[in-house]
């Protein structure tokens, strides 16, 4: 049988389709997204359990007049299939191709750029509340309906809170699609994920909603007060109908639900339903992550988490492929980051009664899985809630607690005002523990941790560093432990170096750096990954008859001003290199504290030049921006070769 997805190159192909053709071609779309995902990778799970909320919302809507947000957009492949991007799905996340998340740039359709979590609400009120100030105004705006669709991991992120409680409010006409699967990444946690199951997993719930097609505009507010004053009967049997919503009820946003979020008519109906009304609605909807994909929707919790994404070439007619054998002989692959750190950590809690790691809804990509398993009592899993794990983390260590707040560079920049206002200006004992640091290839610019040297730089108390292998993470964690105030330690994605790991820790000396090869008139000051980097172009210059100095700084605050000082004087051109934004960053850093020592170096900073970097392999991302050790020797040749720096040549 042909596909209806083939038919489909636009949104308003789908106005004409009955139910059956659209819960047909929900399949379609699903059965596009395992086939292609599971051959180049993506994320994949929480897109099977979106295809018919896409469809039935886009078979409803006029998009983009009509305007859809997906929290996130993790979960967009559906949408991003049904408005004309189903043939160039194949090339989503790769360099040049679809970007990971929605992208205001890529489409019309996709209204709000995204991929940090728990923005849709906010940005639907926005939305809302400027079209009907453009109608005030007689200003020349289209009205037309905001619908937000996020899932209950997102929900648990506070900003989507303020949104609630801002348009009930106002009364903001726009719904809310939660899409509740219980599932964050990990199993969703917390008081509102536990209200959430209550309500999802009571079939009463499901079949009491059934055939409410009326009324939903006529819904009373405030119901929640009244109760008390109802005979015990009543009472119950009211209760048993509203109190799923009551929360939202009591904030002014009418609530229907649970609907089937996999049976486009249920959907259909209450989306309808809640689009006529003059007033909030949150439309509450069950789905399954991994719908579809046996692995996934069979294998419980572990199986969804496991699904969240899929690996290249991991997929194969609908099944997981067979792994593929590694070649005979192969030496061992380097450990990963992620790994050593979450081992340490689990190694210093065991030390250090006082060590308690937080996450914020990523417990295996931090690596806190490993202590959740080993020492559940000293992990603490706040949710999609940056601000709270610091907040959290801020009053742990009032009561003499060591918490690492292990969180990625980019979802850091969410919780600024806790590291300024609550951490550093008490001078409090957190270790920020920035995993991916620097550019982390695929998942692209709302991802790429590259401000963290910049943001963190600025703060008083702060000491900040960063490990050229994992050998000194090793060290640098035990140092973030001993030091007494706040520490920001950043490493990026992926592998270490492979090299061996120390056998007991020691705590560095804090704002020391070290030489590890000396050369002639150039010398290096790498950061974190910048280290090896100019490893690599100083091989590369020896080759060339260019030996050059090479130094670890080890810290980016305090900055080693003495070893600058040296690398300054004893050097034609000093050469900063780190993987973050060169304004305000590392680079600038140094040059600031030469300056300030009367030392005005000719420096060459290497780093994230002032625009976003798109996605793609890193490998493809550092050559675009200049970060391999062959553009770095390109670029100290161009510089010695000058005649006109003020230091070179003398
Ligand atoms: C601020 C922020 N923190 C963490 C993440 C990482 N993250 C991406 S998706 C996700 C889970 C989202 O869960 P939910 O909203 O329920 O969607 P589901 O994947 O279950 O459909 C998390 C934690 C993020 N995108 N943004």
């Amino acid at each position: 049988m042909s596909r209806l997805l083939d038919t489909v190159d636009g949104p308003r192909d789908l106005h004409a389709l009955s139910d059956e053709d659209l819960q047909r071609l929900a399949q379609e779309v699903r059965t596009h997204i395992i086939d292609t995902v599971g051959e180049i990778g993506g994320h994949f799970g929480a897109n099977l359990g979106t295809c018919e909320i896409a469809v039935a919302l886009h078979s409803l809507l006029d998009s983009p007049r009509d305007k859809i947000l997906w929290d996130v957009g993790h979960q967009a492949y559906p949408h991003k299939v049904l408005t004309g991007r189903r043939d160039t799905l194949p090339t989503i996340r790769q360099y040049g191709g679809l970007a990971p998340f929605c992208s205001i740039a890529e489409s019309e359709h996709d209204i709000m750029g995204a991929g940090h979590a728990s923005t849709s609400i906010g940005y639907a009120v926005g939305l809302k509340e400027g079209m009907r100030h453009a109608a005030r105004e007689g200003l020349p705006v289209q009205d037309g309906k905001v619908v937000a669709v996020i899932g209950d991991g997102a929900m648990t992120g506070g900003v989507a809170f303020e949104a609630i409680h801002q348009a009930g409010g106002l009364g903001t006409p726009m719904v809310v699609v939660l899409n509740d699967n219980g599932m964050s990444i990990a199993p969703n946690v917390g008081a509102l994920s536990r209200y959430f199951n209550r309500i999802r997993l009571n079939p009463k719930l499901w079949h009491a909603r059934e055939g409410v097609e009326g009324g939903l505009t006529k819904l009373p507010v405030g119901i929640g007060s009244r109760f008390e004053r109802l005979g015990p009967q009543v009472k119950e049997s009211i209760k048993a109908f509203w109190a799923p919503g009551l929360f939202w009820e009591e904030l002014d946003w009418a609530y229907t639900g649970v609907v089937d979020g996999h049976d486009v008519h249920a959907l259909r109906v209450a989306l309808r339903e809640a689009l006529a009304a003059d007033r909030p609605v949150v439309v509450h909807v069950a789905t399954v992550k991994g719908k579809g994909f046996a692995p996934a929707e069979e294998g419980g919790l572990e199986g969804m988490e496991r699904w969240h994404a899929a690996k290249p070439k991991s997929i194969a007619n609908g099944a997981p492929a067979a792994a593929r054998p590694k070649p005979a002989g192969a030496a061992p692959a380097p450990l990963q980051y992620t790994q050593v750190f979450g081992a340490r950590l689990l190694a210093e809690a065991r030390r250090d009664p006082r060590v308690i790691g937080i996450t914020a809804a990523m417990n295996s990509g931090t690596g806190l899985n490993l202590l959740q398993d080993e020492l559940p009592e000293r992990y603490y899993d706040v949710g999609i809630a940056e601000q709270q794990a610091l907040l959290f983390a801020a009053g742990l260590a009032l009561e003499g607690a060591k918490p690492v707040a292990a969180i990625y560079s980019t979802f850091l920049q969410r919780a600024y005002d806790q590291i300024v206002h609550d951490i550093c200006l008490q001078n409090l004992d957190v270790v920020l523990a920035m995993d991916r640091a620097g550019l982390v290839g695929d998942d692209g610019p709302t991802h790429h941790g590259v401000f963290d040297i910049a943001y963190l730089r600025c703060l008083p108390n702060m000491v900040l560093m960063a490990p050229r292998d994992e050998a000194m993470l090793v060290h640098m964690l035990r140092t973030a432990l001993t030091h007494e105030g706040p520490v920001g330690l950043r490493y990026p994605r992926g592998a270490g170096a492979g090299v061996p790991l120390p056998g007991e820790p020691l705590a560095l000396d804090v704002g020391t750096g070290e030489i590890l090869r000396e050369g002639g008139r150039v010398a290096i000051l790498g950061y974190g990954t910048g280290v090896g980097k100019g490893l690599e172009a100083a091989d590369l210059l020896a080759a060339r008859g260019l030996d050059v100095t090479v130094a670890d700084a080890r810290f980016a605050k305090p900055i080693d001003a003495g070893l600058a000082a040296q690398l300054a004087a004893e050097h034609d051109l000093l050469v900063t290199v780190e993987e973050g934004v060169l304004a305000g960053g590392f680079g600038t850093a140094v040059w600031e504290t030469l300056s300030e020592a009367g030392v005005p170096p000719r420096i060459l900073r290497v780093g994230i030049p002032d625009r976003y970097v798109t996605h793609g392999a890193p490998k493809l991302l550092h050559e675009e921006i200049g970060y391999t050790g062959e553009r770095i020797a390109e670029r100290i040749e161009a510089a010695v070769e000058d005649p006109r720096g003020s230091r070179a040549g003398r």
